[in-house]
């Protein structure tokens, strides 16, 4: 199948959106959102990224000790991603909820969003990026409504590894299957196969530090290595979904149904809780993504 990406009309888009922009999203399953962040706010997220990958902020599975003469870079170097940073950064866990955020997603998602999800990636020149795949094989909400807000913290361009994506290709609903692989170009993820798109069907997602990619869990996505001398390809990743699906993420809690299952370590972060009764529980530990440069063990979001 061919995506025409020729006649593609220009994905990008300022705060506040409007409907028509919130339709282009509902087609293509992806939209980007320029100057959503402020200079003084990029560099607030990127100073607390380097703090949270220095270990000042609390503890992170994997997280390697720092040596006594360790530079910001060495220590930067260190991580293709760390997942749940809001979890111990209270300035990344207020970013969940950034008004450009709330925007859109109240637009495209309706008027109760909550949040389960967040990674940091570093991706420093010379890491590797992520095969194909679709988010809701890894989240799976009840009702479709995943929806990524990829905050850029760097320029992401092709030579940095940005992400690449197939327009419309959410839209047929479908979780394609996913395998292992070898492919040193990615990480240890699993990537996804027998989708009817070719690589010609994608586009990247060149985008300004400061832009916010939005983009729907059935869209299937990927980075490429960061091939860039030096530097950065840094982006905080929320996911977000509608607070009335529940969220059968994890295994059922004990003698739980799995019709009834829902992850409740979450934020609100637009609308009410339908679910508040049940609490919020805290369950996600940060932990650090394995980078496969040493090969892949175990395959896993
Ligand atoms: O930024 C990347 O390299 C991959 C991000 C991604 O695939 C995701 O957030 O689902």
């Amino acid at each position: 199948m061919s995506a025409t990406t020729l006649t593609m009309p220009d994905p990008v888009r300022t705060v506040p959106i409007q409907a028509e922009d919130a339709a282009f999203y509902q087609e293509n399953g992806y939209l980007i959102v320029r100057d959503a962040l402020s200079g003084q706010e990029l560099q607030e997220l990127r100073d607390e990224a380097t703090r949270v990958c220095r270990g000042e902020l609390g503890e992170i599975r994997g997280w390697i000790p720092n040596e006594p003469n360790d530079s910001d870079d060495d220590i930067l170097r260190r991580y293709l991603c760390i997942h749940f940073p809001h979890k111990i950064s209270e300035t990344m866990s207020d970013y969940l909820g950034h008004p450009a955020i709330v925007d859109v997603l109240t637009k495209v998602i309706g008027p109760n969003v909550k949040c389960m999800q967040s990674m940091l990636f570093i991706k420093a020149s010379g890491k590797p990026g992520q095969a194909w795949h679709q988010d809701e094989y890894f989240i799976p909400t009840r009702d479709r409504s995943l929806t990524g807000g990829w905050i850029a913290m760097d320029d992401a361009t092709v030579e940095n590894g940005c992400l690449w994506v197939i327009p419309g290709s959410h839209k047929h609903g479908i979780i394609w299957p996913q395998r292992e692989h070898n492919d040193r170009r990615f990480d240890c993820t699993g990537e996804a196969i027998y989708f009817p798109y070719t690589d010609d069907d994608a586009v990247p997602v060149e985008v300004p530090a400061g832009s916010i990619v939005f983009f729907n869990g059935y869209l299937l996505h990927r980075s490429l290595p960061n091939r860039a001398k030096s530097g950065y390809r840094r982006v905080l990743v929320n996911h977000y979904m509608s607070a009335e699906s529940l969220l059968p993420w994890r295994a059922p809690a004990e003698g739980e149904h799995m019709a009834t299952a829902d992850y409740r370590d979450i934020v609100m972060i637009a609308g009410r809780d339908p679910y508040s009764w049940k609490g919020i529980v805290d369950r996600a530990k940060p932990s650090v993504r394995p980078s496969g440069e040493g090969g892949c063990s175990k395959n896993g979001k």
